[in-house]
């Protein structure tokens, strides 16, 4: 790397090596030196209109692509800014990673009023991040660069978080700013795999459940696996896809459902591979009680006792775990499960309610229109809840969803940055009338990137689910009405077309012509469409 250049200006040299092409960013007199940097790179830069967009979107381009999204931000405001996507992020285990400015060395702490100050910026991102630094010297940003990087794939992914002082990111980048290699992740202990083994083969009702960190799996290790054991396979909303949800042993991403939450807790091994077992898994205060043994893998070592302590805890990448595996031999005729998980998706598929029919009316036509590898990035909205356990999907890092922190806002903005990661696969949002309002100014960034992006609005006209909740509850329905915009119009004036779908046909119509146009549609559907009624 030359020498005679300033941290800021190294900062993005040393991103570049570790292979970050895309910086979601807005700038400010405070981060002149990162930008500085990234002008003598040939790292992209995108700028939304508001860090939470910056936010989503990295986390939308690390979702669809297993890639970290990284993000610059100003000291202050665009470090508060971006601590809902940092919160969404560390929730759902996704690779990020926030460099921001701080005060000047001499005023850290003060508080005397300086532009943007926060008297403990570190205190901020400390709760939503894997490790919030402050770089008091230029020697301690490779190291901490080098640490989150490498853990992004040896341990859970987290956001982490590198505060630079002005006078730091100025100074000269002197010592050591090459590159670390990246770990792996832990290998299972060869005898726990040799025990999961023998309980895996000896097994009569064998079911494995799998999370988000079981994305990044060999395909053909888990069908492998399933198919070798007879064993039937659900996803938590993080893990939809693992296993090809038109696969005779898939479930597909149902966990929620009580028929399969009743199946599941006659297994007489549960083998869990990445997952947090959380209430926004299960939809439940508590797991269901098992009646069965449990077999838990997780990359995290802590992980393994929060929610459910399983008879056999092995501390192992789920990757790894598989591989050690291998092919497990059993006696089981595997069309038993198949049957049985045939049965179940029918007594999912009638318990759903009329709005939940609605809800899978469109989803259908969505599905029809989508290539297999699509992305649906989507929001907190009533149609998403529904598309999580009902929206089959074929491929892993296809349907993208706020689960744990559960934020409005995060449809568009996770669209975008999955679509600059991946230009080559469709990608879509689908958001609520309220929730996306909160990041709607991103439909900008689709504009000017000349992104074919199909934005789908599902309108109930204010705020359903919560709506539905006071109902339920027997409490008069407050501040469930929003007056919404003309959404049609307020797109067409950020320069994005905008059709009203007003036929399930016309749907389908509309979102085949926004895959191939020259930027953003947004599609209106409503859920008071005659043909849903
Ligand atoms: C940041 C944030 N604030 C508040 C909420 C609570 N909340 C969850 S869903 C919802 C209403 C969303 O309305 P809309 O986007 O129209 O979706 P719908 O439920 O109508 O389908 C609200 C306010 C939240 N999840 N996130
Ligand atoms: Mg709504």
């Amino acid at each position: 790397m030359p020498a005679n250049r300033s941290c800021g200006e190294a900062i993005a040299e040393l991103l570049e090596a570790y292979g970050v092409d895309t910086v979601f960013g807005i700038p400010g007199v405070h981060t002149l030196e990162l930008y500085k940097g990234l002008a003598g790179s040939d790292i992209r830069h995108v700028l939304p209109r508001h860090e939470q967009g910056a936010g989503f979107m990295a986390d939308g381009y690390a979702r669809a692509s297993g890639r970290a999204g990284v993000c610059f931000v100003i000291s202050g405001p665009g470090v508060t800014n971006i601590a809902t996507p940092m919160g969404q992020a560390w929730s759902d285990s996704v690779p990020m990673l926030v460099v921001s400015s701080v005060n000047e060395t001499e005023h850290l702490g003060q508080g005397r009023g300086r532009l943007h100050e926060i008297t403990d910026q570190q205190a901020v991102t400390a709760p939503l991040s894997a490790g919030s630094a402050l770089a008091m010297s230029a020697s301690e940003i490779p190291p901490f660069l080098r640490e989150a990087f490498s853990s992004f794939g040896a341990s859970r992914p987290r956001p982490w978080h590198l505060s630079a002082p002005l006078d730091v990111l100025a100074a000269m980048a002197d010592g050591d700013w090459q590159a670390g290699a990246v770990a792996p992740g832990p290998a299972p202990d060869a005898r726990l795999v040799e025990r999961a083994k023998q309980w895996l083969a000896a097994a009569k009702r064998p079911m494995i459940l799998l999370g988000g960190g079981a994305v990044g799996v060999d395909r053909e290790a888990i069908l492998l696996l399933a198919e070798s054991l007879g064993a039937a396979v659900v996803t938590t909303t993080a893990g939809k896809g693992i296993l090809p949800d038109s696969h005779k042993l898939s479930l597909g991403g149902t966990l929620s459902l009580q028929p399969v939450q009743g199946f599941l807790a006659e297994a007489d091994i549960l083998l869990i591979l990445g997952s947090e077992l959380a209430e926004t898994d299960w939809w439940l205060d508590r797991m269901p009680t098992l009646s069965g043994k449990t077999i838990r893998v997780d990359i995290s070592a802590e992980q393994l006792s929060v929610n459910h302590i399983p008879d056999l805890p092995i501390h192992a990448d789920a990757g790894a775990f598989l591989a050690a595996l291998g092919t497990v031999g059993s006696d089981l005729p595997g069309d038993r499960q198949q049957a049985a998980t045939a049965e179940i998706r029918q007594h999912a598929a009638a318990d759903w309610g009329p709005l939940a029919r609605k809800h899978i009316a469109v989803l259908k036509v969505i599905r029809a229109c989508l290539p297999e590898d699509a992305v649906i990035a989507t929001d907190m909205t009533q149609i998403a809840y529904t598309g999580n356990a009902a929206f089959p999907v074929e491929r892993p890092r296809c349907w993208l969803h706020p689960v744990g922190f559960g934020t409005l806002g995060y449809a568009l903005p996770a669209a975008i940055g999955a679509k600059l990661a991946q230009p080559g696969r469709a990608c879509v949002a689908l958001a609520g009338d309220y929730g996306f309002q909160f990041t709607l100014p991103e439909i900008a960034v689709a504009v000017e990137m000349e992104l074919p992006l199909p934005i789908l609005l599902w309108n109930n006209d204010g705020l359903g689910q919560i709506h539905l909740g006071m109902v339920e509850r027997g409490i008069p329905p407050t501040g469930i009405h929003a007056r919404n915009p003309d959404f049609l119009a307020l797109a067409r004036a950020y320069g994005a077309n905008a059709v009203c779908a007003d036929s399930l046909a016309a749907l389908a119509g509309s979102l085949e012509e926004a895959l191939t146009a020259n930027g953003p549609t947004l599609i209106e559907i409503r859920e008071d469409m005659a043909e849903l009624s």
